[in-house]
């Protein structure tokens, strides 16, 4: 049976059919589960009632502890492939060296500080946790989408966590870290500040699952047939590429559609269009890393591609939805400790501290250390050990031998182990036992300012809005101002920009100007232009690839977005069959807003209404002509709206013949000067300056090609620099 087939059964197995008759958890014929037995018609409710007592009984205990972080969760099924057989160079590990094995994944994708109700799209670290069902055991690679933590020894995971959720006093706030206390610990925790960076950028806000990049965060060893090792980093690079929200847009969500994210999961796979990833690795020896002026098994650091470039060599797609939610995502159990033979971990402190917690946090959260029996987390490789009973023990294991060495019933008393089995790496150690960190771990702004030098202007004014936002909303001066001083060390524009908002004069103030609500204002922009380097005169790097998300990097790819496309009766119905389609081709979906649900137009149905939803929960708005339709629409403020806010979120807008009516009618109309009916295109009109940021106005004479332009736009995300978004209201 093939690996994949077995999983499939395994799960099937776990499974009940929900429509057979109903039966008692003991397996007996239930009669009526809707009325309890009780003495005469008005009761009392008889105590011989099992049927009653184990339906609520059943109930009473349904739930389970929530993660204590990355409760809130989603969670698919999938496989991984490596391309070929390169890696066994490097290492023993089938999975990543043998490319005939296609292996199934379990990937669960969370926020960390919120509960498991909270809101999608908090600003927040993303879980990124992969779980393979190798032939050699389960390998699970617990990462995130940020690939530096904000501390370096696990001993302040308890202090970091305590401070980052909700205040114990009166649990406010939820799922965010704008407050008091977790400013408060990491403005005393300067080894933190490159991470901060990173949580401040728009990483943060990640615009799907789908579309973040995934990172191994630690360095780990891959060992090969020799005994030889080298270190490794682990990297997840979206097919599609990584793209995010802006602030705005994520507040606004996390009321629209909290569950924003999961939804998008969940529907990309349902429709086809299945989320893929290619699993990139930084491979070098202790010599190159001995190089580097920062310590490899520090986690606040990463390994700059410009050192160390990615090496692509497999893909993950995930293609299934979890059967049960219960059942899979949240009952599965991620360990770092889940490796495999050909792989090892570092010395990292970070590491080795998590290699305690998980296996530890199975037993509160799923009640037993027979938790590795339950179907999503069981491996398929065979499980053989002397290991035995405990609560809610599955295996029935037969035999009296249940220890080694053993000679009865066929043992063999010599055998030890698989000789093909794991073994850890041969690290030469010395040293005292001292409880300090190493002078190695003591450049805290270094890759900060890395971090900084490598983003493009917007998004160095996003992160000053960001911190702008958050430090706000700390209550305590001291706690800003302290800030204000790390803020300092990475950039004093940064500083001052900031300061600047928060009341206070810090870092270059005189570069600072007035900040504003909207997130792209032009000279708040610009004050972030200057260039850096690549090298400073010392040689040091200054600035590397692989950490700008708009720097051009980035596939241009419209696969997975979703379109509102904004009619009323009389809209025209066979511009919006054109969009569809081309968006179809393109692996992106049109959804039709309308004044109210059903048959709208031709063949044309609203399938929401601008009552119950918003121009958030969409990637770009297209208006097709139709001058009934579009005359309708003018009418409606939320239509107009629409394409206000989407304006200032950034987003691609169409708009076909009569729709430029609609636009002309809105705030951005007035303040570009666009009129309902002037011909477009001509140079210097307010069409053609529209059109350079993303605002597509085209006359309705040649359908295909305007329809086909507005999908190019679309697969380049967001227009960030607008200039008008400031002035606009939405
Ligand atoms: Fe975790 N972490 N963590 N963490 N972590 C957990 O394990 C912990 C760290 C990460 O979808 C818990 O099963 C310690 C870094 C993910 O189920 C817990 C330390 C990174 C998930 C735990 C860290 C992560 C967890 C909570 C510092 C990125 C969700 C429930 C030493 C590389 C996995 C659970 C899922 C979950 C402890 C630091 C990622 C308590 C002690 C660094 C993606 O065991």
């Amino acid at each position: 049976m093939s690996h994949e087939n077995a999983k499939q059964q395994d799960l099937a197995r776990a499974t009940t059919d929900e429509r057979a008759p109903m039966s008692t958890n003991q397996g007996q014929p239930v009669g009526d589960d809707q009325n309890s037995l009780k003495a005469g018609g008005r009761g009392p409710t008889l105590l011989e009632d099992f049927l009653l007592r184990e339906k609520l009984q059943h109930f009473d205990h349904e739930r389970i502890p929530e993660r204590v972080v990355h409760a809130r969760g989603a969670a698919a099924h999938g496989f991984f492939e490596v391309y070929d057989d390169s890696l066994s160079e490097f290492t023993t590990a089938q999975v990543l060296t043998d490319p005939s094995l296609k292996t199934p994944v379990f990937v669960r994708f969370s926020t960390v500080a919120g509960s498991r109700g909270s809101a999608d799209t908090a600003r927040d670290v993303r879980g990124f946790a992969v779980k393979m069902y190798t032939p050699q055991g389960n390998w699970d690679l617990v990462g995130n989408n940020i690939p530096v933590f904000f501390i370096q020894d696990a001993i302040k995971f308890p202090d970091l966590i305590h401070a980052a959720k909700a205040e114990p006093h009166n649990e406010i706030p939820q799922a965010a870290t704008a407050h008091d206390t977790f400013w408060d610990f990491i403005s005393l925790t300067p080894e933190a500040m490159h991470m901060i960076m990173w949580v401040m950028s728009d990483r943060a806000i990640p615009r799907s699952y789908a579309l973040m990049d995934g990172f191994g965060v630690h360095t780990f060893r891959l060992v090969n047939a020799e005994g030889v090792a080298h270190f490794v980093k682990y990297h997840w690079k979206p097919k599609h590429g990584a793209h995010s929200l802006v602030w705005d847009e994520a507040l606004k969500l996390a009321g629209a559609d909290p569950d924003f994210h999961r939804k998008d999961l969940w529907e990309s796979i349902e429709a086809g269009n299945c989320p893929e990833w290619e699993l990139a690795v930084q491979i070098f020896d202790e010599a190159t890393a001995a190089q580097f002026d920062f310590d490899i098994l520090d986690a606040t650091k990463i390994v700059p591609e410009d050192l160390v470039p990615l090496r692509r060599v497999g893909r993950m797609v995930l293609d299934r939805n979890p059967d049960n939610f219960f059942a899979e995502t949240e009952q599965v159990a991620f360990m770092t400790t889940n490796i495999v033979p050909g792989m090892d971990f570092t010395e990292d402190p970070l590491l080795q501290g998590r290699n305690f917690s998980y296996l530890d946090t199975q037993l509160s959260r799923l009640g037993s250390p027979n938790f590795s029996e339950l179907p999503i987390n069981r491996p398929l490789a065979c499980v053989a050990n002397h290991q035995r009973d405990a609560h809610m023990r599955h295996t029935i294991n037969k035999g009296r031998v249940a220890y080694a060495p053993a000679s009865l019933d066929g043992h063999d008393p010599a055998a030890t182990g698989a000789a093909d089995g794991f073994h850890s790496h041969a690290v030469a150690l010395e040293g005292r036992k001292l409880r300090e960190r190493s002078p190695s771990f003591a450049d805290h702004y270094g890759q900060a300012k890395l971090f900084w030098n490598s983003q493009t202007a917007v998004e160095r004014a996003h992160i000053a809005k960001a911190l702008s936002f958050e430090l706000s909303k700390v209550a305590t001066r001291e706690v800003r101002v302290r800030m204000l001083d790390h803020l300092q060390q990475i950039n004093p524009v940064l500083a001052a920009q900031v300061g600047r908002a928060l009341g206070e004069t810090a870092g270059d103030s005189a570069a600072a100007v007035p900040p504003s609500a909207a997130s792209d204002k032009a000279d708040e922009i610009a004050i972030f232009a200057s260039a850096v380097s690549p090298t400073s005169a010392s040689g040091r790097l200054q600035s590397t690839r692989g950490l700008s998300l708009l720097d051009g990097s980035q596939p241009a790819s419209a696969a997975g977005r979703k379109v509102a496309v904004l009619a009323a009766p009389g809209s025209d119905a066979s511009q919006i069959l054109s969009l569809r389609s081309a968006l179809s081709c393109a692996g992106a979906q049109a959804m039709v807003v309308g004044p109210h649900l059903g048959p709208l137009t031709g063949e044309i149905a609203a399938m929401a209404t601008f009552a119950n939803s918003s121009s958030v929960l969409f990637d770009a708005v297209f208006v097709p002509g139709g001058a009934p339709g579009v005359q309708q629409l003018t009418e409606i403020g939320e239509a107009r709206r629409f394409l206000d806010e989407a304006y200032r979120h950034g987003k691609p807008i169409g708009v076909l013949a009569e729709g430029r009516a609609l636009l002309a009618a809105t705030q951005l109309g007035t303040l570009s000067g666009l009129t309902a009916t002037a011909a477009s295109g001509s140079s210097g009109s307010p069409a053609a300056t529209l059109e350079a940021q993303g605002v597509l106005i085209a006359d309705g004479s040649d359908v295909a090609t305007a329809v086909d332009r507005f999908v190019a736009t679309l697969a380049r995300h967001r227009f960030p620099d607008r200039p008008l978004a400031a002035q606009i209201a939405a």
